[in-house]
């Protein structure tokens, strides 16, 4: 086999993974939980070649230090002459704070560990898309997955068919590609936000909450902790030093077009990443007043109603 392709779907974090332990490579300092989307692909075609590693992503060439971290990894656990031409594409906005290094890596990582005939279990794939990304980890695995601090890779709590009646709505502000990385985002925060100590020390109950919150199905508990996770990681974000604002002016227009639909008795919750999208968990039934109120503010050509997916798979 001189060549594999694979599709994985970016992890969607409810309660978010932001920090690293000072020891290993994307070792979370705080315990996330997530949901692997369905609708939102990556699918990735990888060649054993003998020359220099080469991405692209949608076509377009990308910067050897994105990836030489994983090759790295991958040639000192099997052979110093392996080389990998890479071409993925997605179906959605890359870089964009719509998880497509979760969904990259995943598929990645099966990928290149199917070429080199090593292990192809998902707990080992987890532990390998984890260097590539550390939300990787997760995307690894459908349903809605955990990953601990400490830990070298994620696990499934529950499968895709755990919640039928959960959508996920995803709307798309803008498609270009965020200013800061993640990554920079992340190491900035901890080296100099004076509330991170603060975000590692609540972030142990906030994950138990929401935890037992999911496996109760609780939407007004899990979607009210699901907000704090991800407005705590801004707080932390923006006390940085330089502070860090992913958000634009539709992303604001949206969180309180969704605030509203709340006063109104719509169970709606949000949830932001490392960019100005702006993502809901909410019930099957109400998607359609949801949608319709969210569309004043963009095209329904950007926003796509998802349900939870699967984890990565051969093509
Ligand atoms: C998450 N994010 O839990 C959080 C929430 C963004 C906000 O994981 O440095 O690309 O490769 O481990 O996984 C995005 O950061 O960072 C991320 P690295 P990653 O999904």
């Amino acid at each position: 086999m001189t060549s594999c392709t694979t599709i994985a779907h970016p992890s969607l974090a409810i309660i978010k993974y932001w920090g690293k332990e000072s020891h290993g490579i994307n070792i979370p300092a705080v315990p996330s939980l997530a949901i692997t989307l369905s609708k939102l692909t990556t699918t990735t075609k990888v060649s054993l070649c003998t020359q220099a590693d080469t991405v692209t992503i949608d076509g377009k060439p990308q910067a050897p230090d994105q990836s030489n971290r994983f090759f790295d990894y991958v040639r000192e656990q099997t052979s110093p002459e392996c080389h990998f031409k890479v071409e993925s594409t997605n179906n959605f906005a890359a870089a964009a704070g719509l998880a497509s290094s979760s969904s990259g890596f995943a598929a990645l990582a099966l990928a290149v560990s199917k070429l080199c005939n090593v292990s192809t279990d998902l707990n080992d794939i987890s532990k390998l898309a984890r260097i590539g990304s550390g939300s990787a980890a997760r995307a690894v695995f459908g349903g809605f997955t955990s990953w601990n601090k400490g830990a070298e890779s994620a696990t499934q709590l529950f499968s895709p068919d755990f919640w039928p009646e959960l959508r996920i709505i995803i709307c798309t502000t803008i498609s270009q590609k965020k200013t800061i990385s993640s990554r920079a985002a992340m190491n900035q925060s901890a080296q100099t936000s004076p509330y991170y100590q603060a975000w590692i020390e609540q972030s142990h109950k906030l994950y138990t909450q929401a935890h037992k919150a999911l496996s109760h199905k609780d939407l007004p508990l899990l979607g009210s902790l699901t907000r704090q996770s991800s407005m705590r990681m801004f707080g932390v974000m923006l006390s940085a030093t330089p502070p860090i604002l992913y958000w634009n002016p539709v992303s604001i227009a949206l969180l309180k077009e969704i605030e509203t639909l709340r006063t109104n008795g719509i169970e709606v919750w949000e949830t932001m990443d490392a960019g100005p999208q702006i993502k809901c968990i909410c019930l099957l039934p109400d998607v359609p007043v949801i949608v319709y109120a969210l569309s004043k503010i963009i095209d329904t050509n950007n926003i796509v109603v998802d349900s939870v997916g699967t984890g990565v798979t051969f093509y």
